[in-house]
C-alpha cells in the first residue's frame, strides 16, 4: 500500500508566512493540502502557495558541487594565483565534482583575503538557522561583518526608520489587529497580489465596515477595494505625507496628549510640515488636492486608523524618510500601541524579518545588537568563544557589487540570493561578479548568478530541512523537512561549518551543531527578542511572536503598547523634507519607471518553475497608459524597445488605464525582459544605503514588429 503523509510547514513565499500542508509519497512531494486551523491564512492560499510543490518535480536542480571548467586545477595549494577564467554564462561550463574537492578548494582560496576583501550574501528564503551560521561565518571565520542581504533593498529603510522613531524596526501589530480598524490607510502597497493573505484581512475589515485609502501610482486590485484612491506620480511621498499632517495640525485634529505624554520633538515636525499646503504638495506630487484633504481627515478622525505600506514607500533615495513620515504620521494622531492602528510595514521574503533578527545585517549582530558597541561585541564573543577584533560596520548589498566591481571585494559568497536578476543595474551586478577573483554560489537552482560563480554548491531547499521563519508580524514559526534534499544537496549550514573546519581545525569546536535545533538554542542565547523561545514552545500552530524574552513570558503581537523600545520609552518625530528621485524624466528619458510584481510569480526561481504558474504568467510586460501608448503609436501586446541610461530591453506592451500618464511599469521577475537592466545603483538613501528600485527615467520606442 502506498503510504501518503501530511507534513506541517509554511509557505517559501511572502512574509505572510501562511502555514500549509506537504503532501508526501513514497520520499516525493505530491501536493499541497490546506493547513485550515492555522492561524495565518485559515486554510487559504494564494496561487503561490496553493502549487507550491510544483518545483519539486523538476528535473533541473542542483544535486552536486560544480567548479568552472578550467580552474580547478590552478586552484590548488593554498596560494591565489591569478587565474583569468573566462566567465561564460552556461551551465555547460562547469564539470561536477565531489565535495571534498568543492570544500578544500573554498576554503583554501577564501583563507588567502583580507577579510575586507570578502563579502557575504544571506539567504531570506531559507530558515533563521542557516542565516545565523552565514552571518557568525562571516564575523567569526572571516572576520569581516560585509555581510547583509535582500532586505537591503526592500525593508531596510523600514528597520532604519521605524528604529529610529520607534526604537524597533519591525511591525507595530499583528495581522488580525487590521480586521479592528476603522480606516485602512494603505500607501505603496500592493497586498491583494504581494501579501494576499493578509489581503483577505482587509477584506474582511472592508466588510466590517472599514474604510480604505489607497495611494498608489497604480490602480492595483488593492486600489480597487479603495473607498478613497489617489493617484500621484512615484517618488512624491514626503510631501504627500508631509501635506497630510499639515492638514491635520491646521484642523486642531493632533492627539495633544500621546505627543506630550509619549513623543518628543514634535515642535520640529510642526515646523517642517507648515511648509506643506495643499497647492505645495498638488504641484509636486500631481495629486487631487481634495482628495489628499480628504484622506487627512479620514485618517485623523477614525478611532483606530492603521498604517500598511510596503515597497512604495521604501525603495526610494529617501526610503528612510518616507517610512519616517509614516511614523510621525501615526504618532501624531496616537495611531499606535493599540489593536486597529499602528504602522505595518508588510515584509518582503518569508523569512527576511528572521534575516535582519539574526544579524545578517553589516552593522548589526542577532537582536540588533550593533557591531560598534564595544559591549555587543564581548557578549557575543563570550557566547562564541572567539574573538571579534573588528568593530567598523561592513558593506551593504550595493556596495559590496560596487567594491566588486572597483577590485575592493575580491570574493563573493552568496548563498541563495540572486543579485544579476534582483539588483540594480544588471550590466553593472554582471560586471562586478565577472570582476571577482572568487565567486562561490550556494542555491537550489542554477540561478542568473550561479552562472558566473567559480563553484556552485547545491544546498537543501524548502521542504527539505528543519529551522524556524519569522514572518512579517514576527511570528517565529517552525518549517518542517518532508522529504530528503536531492542527490548530494547539503544543508546551508551544514555546508558552511564543513568549510570552518577546513579554514582551521579550531572551528570545528565552535561550529559543533547536529541540527537545527542546536543552531536555534544557541542563536537564543545572544538575541534577547527571540530568548524565552525553544521547540517544545513552537510546536504550538500559533507559535510565538517576538519580543519574547523569558520562556514564561507568551510573546507580544502588539508592540509599543506604553511605552517605545527607545531607551527612554519616548517616540522621536523625525521630519524630513521632500527632495524626490535622483533621476527624473527629460527629453531624452521622458517617462517614470517603476518595477513591482504580480501575484502568480514570486521573484523567479521557484515559481517560473511550477507549470501552472507559469502559464498563468509566461513572461514580462511593460505596462503603458492609453494616452502615452496613442501619442507613441504603441498598440496592446506589441514588442518596444525601453531604454534608459544603463541599458536596454525588449518586451511587449501592455496598454491600460490603470497607471498614471507619464509612467510606465515592469514586473521584477522575468530576466529575458529585465526591469532591472534599467534602474540605477548609483545614489543611495544615506538612512539605509536602499537603492531608487521604484524611480528612473526611461524612453519607449517602436521596434515597428509585433
Ligand atoms: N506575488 C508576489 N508576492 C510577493 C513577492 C513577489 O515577488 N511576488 N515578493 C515579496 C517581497 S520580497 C516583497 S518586498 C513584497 C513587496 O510587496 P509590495 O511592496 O506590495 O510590492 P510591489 O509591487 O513591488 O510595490 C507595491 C506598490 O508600490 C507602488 N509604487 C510604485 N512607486 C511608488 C511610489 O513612489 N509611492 C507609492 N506610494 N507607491 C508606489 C507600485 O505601483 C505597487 O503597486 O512582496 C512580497 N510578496
Ligand atoms: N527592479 C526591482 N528589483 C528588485 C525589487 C523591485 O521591487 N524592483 N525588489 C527587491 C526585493 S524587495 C527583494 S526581496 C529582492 C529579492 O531578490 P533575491 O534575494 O535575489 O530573491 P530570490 O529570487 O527570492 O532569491 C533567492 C534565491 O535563493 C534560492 N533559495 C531558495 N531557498 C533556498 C535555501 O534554502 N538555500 C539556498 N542556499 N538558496 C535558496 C532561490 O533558488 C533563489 O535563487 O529583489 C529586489 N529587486
Ligand atoms: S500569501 Fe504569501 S505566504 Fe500566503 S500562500 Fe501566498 S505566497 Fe504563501
Ligand atoms: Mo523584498
Amino acid at each position: 500500500m502506498v503510504e501518503m503523509k501530511y507534513v506541517p510547514t509554511i509557505c517559501p513565499y511572502c512574509g505572510t508566512g501562511c502555514g500549509l500542508n506537504l503532501v508526501v509519497v513514497d520520499n516525493k512531494v505530491v501536493g499541497v493540502e490546506p493547513w485550515k486551523r492555522h492561524p495565518v491564512n485559515e486554510g487559504k492560499l494564494c496561487p503561490k502557495g496553493t502549487f507550491a510543490h510544483e518545483f519539486f518535480q523538476r528535473d533541473d536542480r542542483l544535486t552536486k558541487p560544480l567548479i568552472r571548467v578550467g580552474a580547478a586545477a590552478d586552484y590548488e595549494g593554498a596560494a591565489i594565483v591569478d587565474v583569468p577564467i573566462s566567465k561564460i554564462t552556461d551551465g555547460s561550463n562547469f564539470r561536477e565534482a565531489e565535495w571534498d574537492e568543492a570544500l578544500d578548494l573554498i576554503a583554501s582560496k577564501i583563507k588567502n583575503y583580507k577579510p575586507e576583501e570578502v563579502g557575504f550574501l544571506a539567504c531570506a528564503r531559507s530558515p533563521n538557522e542557516n542565516i545565523y551560521i552565514t552571518q557568525k561565518f562571516a564575523r567569526a571565520v572571516i572576520g569581516t561583518h560585509n555581510v547583509d542581504h535582500c532586505a537591503r533593498i526592500c525593508h531596510g529603510p523600514t528597520v532604519a526608520g521605524l528604529a529610529r522613531t520607534f526604537g524597533s524596526g519591525a511591525m507595530t501589530n499583528d495581522f488580525i489587529s487590521i480586521e479592528s480598524s476603522d480606516v485602512i490607510f494603505i500607501i505603496g502597497s500592493n497586498n491583494l497580489e504581494a501579501h494576499p493573505l493578509f489581503g483577505r484581512r482587509v477584506i474582511r475589515a472592508k466588510k466590517n465596515g472599514a474604510k480604505i485609502i489607497v495611494l498608489d501610482p497604480r490602480y492595483t486590485p488593492t486600489a480597487k477595494l479603495a473607498d478613497l484612491y489617489i493617484d500621484f506620480k512615484s517618488g512624491g511621498d514626503v510631501a504627500l505625507l508631509n501635506g497630510i499632517m499639515k492638514i491635520i495640525i491646521d484642523e486642531g485634529l493632533q492627539d495633544d496628549e500621546f505627543i506630550e505624554n509619549r513623543t518628543k520633538n514634535y515642535q520640529k515636525l510642526k515646523e517642517t510640515v507648515s511648509k506643506y499646503d495643499l497647492d505645495t504638495v498638488a504641484k509636486i506630487t500631481e495629486a487631487d488636492p481634495e482628495k489628499i484633504k480628504k484622506a487627512a481627515l479620514m485618517y485623523a478622525k477614525a478611532e483606530n486608523s492603521a498604517i500598511v505600506y510596503s515597497l512604495g514607500i521604501t525603495e526610494h533615495r529617501h526610503g528612510a524618510d518616507n517610512v519616517m513620515a509614516n511614523a510621525n504620521l501615526a504618532m501624531l494622531t496616537g495611531n499606535i500601541g493599540k489593536v486597529g492602528s499602528g504602522v505595518n510595514p508588510l515584509r518582503g521574503q518569508n523569512n527576511v524579518q528572521g534575516a535582519c533578527d539574526m544579524g545578517a545585517l553589516p552593522t548589526d549582530y542577532p537582536g540588533y545588537q550593533k557591531v560598534v558597541s564595544v559591549a555587543a561585541q564581548k557578549a557575543v564573543e563570550e557566547n562564541w568563544s572567539c574573538t571579534l577584533d573588528n568593530c567598523a560596520p561592513g558593506l551593504t548589498v550595493v556596495e559590496m557589487i560596487h567594491a566588486s566591481a572597483r577590485g575592493d571585494v575580491k570574493c563573493m559568497y552568496i548563498t541563495g540570493e540572486d543579485p544579476v536578476l534582483s539588483d540594480p543595474e544588471t550590466n553593472h551586478v554582471i560586471e562586478a561578479m565577472e570582476n571577482l577573483d572568487f565567486l562561490v554560489v550556494q542555491d537550489t537552482f542554477m540561478s542568473e548568478t550561479a552562472r558566473y560563480a567559480d563553484v556552485i554548491l547545491p544546498a537543501a531547499g524548502w521542504g527539505e530541512q528543519e529551522g524556524t521563519f519569522t514572518n512579517g508580524e514576527r511570528r517565529v514559526q517552525l518549517v518542517r523537512k518532508a522529504v530528503d534534499a536531492p542527490g548530494e544537496a547539503k544543508y546551508d549550514w551544514q555546508i558552511m561549518k564543513e568549510i570552518a573546519e577546513r579554514i582551521d581545525p579550531k572551528f570545528a569546536e565552535e561550529f559543533t551543531y547536529n541540527n537545527a535545533e542546536e543552531i536555534f538554542d544557541e542563536m537564543r542565547k545572544i538575541t534577547p527578542q527571540y530568548a524565552g523561545m525553544n521547540r517544545e514552545r513552537l510546536e504550538r500552530p500559533e507559535a510565538l511572536h517576538w519580543p519574547c524574552p523569558t520562556e514564561d513570558h507568551p510573546g507580544q503581537g502588539l508592540m509599543h503598547i506604553d511605552k517605545f523600545a527607545h531607551p527612554d520609552g519616548l517616540g522621536v518625530f523625525e521630519p524630513a523634507d521632500y527632495i524626490g528621485p535622483s533621476e527624473l524624466p527629460d527629453e531624452d528619458y521622458p517617462l517614470i519607471l517603476t518595477t513591482t510584481r504580480t501575484i502568480f510569480h514570486y521573484h523567479a526561481s521557484m515559481t517560473r518553475r511550477c507549470k501552472t504558474l507559469d502559464k498563468e504568467l509566461p513572461t514580462g510586460y511593460v505596462e503603458i497608459n492609453t494616452v502615452d501608448a496613442k501619442n507613441l503609436g504603441i498598440i496592446n501586446r506589441e514588442t518596444v524597445k525601453v531604454k534608459s541610461r544603463r541599458g536596454e530591453i525588449e518586451i511587449p506592451a501592455r496598454v491600460t488605464d490603470d497607471i498614471v500618464e507619464g509612467e510606465v511599469n515592469i514586473p521584477m521577475h522575468f530576466f529575458e525582459c529585465a526591469a532591472n537592466f534599467l534602474t540605477t545603483s548609483r545614489e543611495l538613501d544615506p538612512k539605509s544605503k536602499m537603492a531608487e528600485l521604484k524611480v528612473c527615467a526611461v524612453v519607449i520606442e517602436k521596434l515597428g514588429c509585433i
